[in-house]
């Protein structure tokens, strides 16, 4: 037996690696007692949507807004512009979408699901289908609220946990033709293309994909755009495992990945590394206009779109460092870092393991529980009450009910996210995450499932209350 302690780059025979910074300010964690977590998430109705943050140790619920700024986001928030009209900081934007994803008409909104809004009301006429890789919850919500169908045209394997594909986020051409023949290439909105998918584990669409996706649209007059969000982070997986695309930089392949698309929405609160922030580009000037008059409905000015000038200025500065090779490859190797040590518990889990987050399978952990137990919702919940984590349900809560019949939608997928925010904790939080999950695993028999005893109407996974059963 050897007690010689080994760092994890020995344990896997390379050199270690860190973060490309270093921490300039704390904020203290509190732990807590488990009787505390115990009523603390009786009183939150087992959701951990409802928990206070303060009652939280190790904060895994998302990676939306959440993540550090830099000094110089932060220094940029000292030059807000803070007029009503032309802000400067909303020039530096633009030119910094300008100039990484190339998209040339841009309307700023306070967060994704404004512009999500924008978009589906502009784009979509009542009644149109809109295939996408995957649904996700607000996008999916915005577009049906615009009066079209959500059509789901990701790939099978995307619905597999444990089919272990490079670019399980991809489009299934077939299931476009299978859509087109049915119902016509004129009752098609366009394509809501998402990269990465976040619903699928966070799993990456491929360049090539993409085009043949665009070669489609072409052929059948059908627009695409892009849900970019988490869009740095599918160039990682594309820079490495794309033949071609190796010794091309994040930037390069960013930018490519979008001249495919006709326009992109954007949730800056993932990959732009700001806590507040949305936006909308494209590059049809008539679709510009329009969503360019309805923000002033719903947003603000058309140089604001709901958010403060410094806010503007965190998101011009932080677009610029998303793209960064080492910034990356550190945010997402921490993730991994994460996947690696659950991995090798045999832990039951989404693999591979994507971009911003941890699937865990719910539905292998929890064999006893039937769907309508929700699974995922009570991982989340012994989680927390285990250690303090809180992470997040991706399942049957999440999916919400059909918007025809009003039965529970069922997703194949019952995960409960760990998701990682960026640039905020260390190597040894995902030390003590990942002893929790496996105390966790190892009580698993005991547990007996939830019952739902309110459910709001929209976004139900939010709000909802649950007791145990
Ligand atoms: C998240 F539980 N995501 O992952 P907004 N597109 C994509 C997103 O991931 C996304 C939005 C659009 C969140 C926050 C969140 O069911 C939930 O800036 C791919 O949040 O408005 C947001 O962007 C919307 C959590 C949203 C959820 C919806 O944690």
């Amino acid at each position: 037996m050897t007690d010689t302690p080994r760092t994890f780059g020995q344990q896997l025979g390379r050199r270690s690696w860190a973060e490309p910074w270093k921490i300039k300010m704390v904020e203290p964690l509190t732990m807590s007692e488990r009787g505390d977590r115990a009523r603390a998430l009786e009183e939150a109705g087992y959701n951990t949507f409802l928990l206070r943050s303060r009652d939280v140790y190790i904060d895994l619920l998302t990676d939306s807004g959440t993540s550090a700024m830099s000094d110089r986001q932060w220094a940029g928030m000292m030059r807000g512009d803070e007029a009503y009209a032309g802000s400067e900081n909303f020039y530096h934007l633009e030119e910094a979408i300008r100039k990484y994803y190339g998209f040339k008409y841009l309307v700023p909104t306070h967060q994704g699901r404004g512009a999500e809004h924008l978009i589906s009301r502009s784009a979509i006429t009542p009644g149109q289908y809109v295939p996408g890789n995957m649904y996700f919850t607000t996008t999916r919500l915005h577009q049906e609220m615009a009066g079209g169908i959500f059509t789901d045209v990701i790939v099978d394997e995307a619905h597999d946990p444990q089919h272990r594909g490079d670019f399980k986020g991809n489009i299934d051409l077939a299931k476009l033709d299978a859509l087109v023949a049915k119902v016509g290439a004129a009752a098609i909105a366009y394509i809501s293309l998402a990269a990465t998918v976040n619903m699928a584990g966070g799993q990456p669409v491929s360049m090539a994909n993409v085009k043949a996706v665009r070669a489609w649209c072409d052929r059948h007059g059908v627009r695409l755009f892009l849900d970019a969000t988490r869009a740095v982070e599918n160039a990682f997986f594309i820079q490495e495992r794309e033949p071609g695309y190796a010794d091309r930089s994040i930037a390069q392949i960013l930018l490519e990945f979008c001249s495919f698309m006709d326009g992109a929405w954007m949730s800056a609160k993932k990959d732009s590394l700001v806590n507040i922030g949305g936006w909308v580009a494209v590059n049809d000037f008539p679709l510009f206009e329009e969503m360019r008059n309805l923000v002033v409905v719903f947003e603000g000015l058309h140089t604001y779109g709901g958010l403060a000038g410094r806010d503007m200025e965190a998101m011009a500065i932080g677009t610029a460092e998303s793209v960064e090779d080492a910034h990356i490859r550190s945010r997402i190797g921490q993730v991994r870092y994460l996947g690696m040590l659950l991995e090798e518990w045999g832990i039951p889990m989404m693999e591979p393991v994507g971009g911003h987050a941890i699937f865990l399978d719910a539905r292998r952990f929890y064999p006893q529980l039937t769907q309508d137990q929700f699974p995922a919702q009570t991982l989340a919940a012994e989680l927390y009450l285990d250690s303090g984590i809180r992470a997040m349900e991706r399942g049957i809560v999440s999916a919400g009910r059909n918007a025809t019949t009003g039965d529970h939608n069922r997703p194949k997928l019952e995960l409960t996210r760990l998701t990682i925010p960026r640039r905020v904790y260390t190597q040894a939080h995902m030390d003590v995450v990942a002893e929790s999950v496996k105390a966790v695993y190892d009580a698993r028999a005991a547990v007996r499932g939830l019952r739902m005893e309110y459910e709001p109407r929209y976004l139900r996974f939010f709000q909802a209350r649950f007791v145990p059963l």
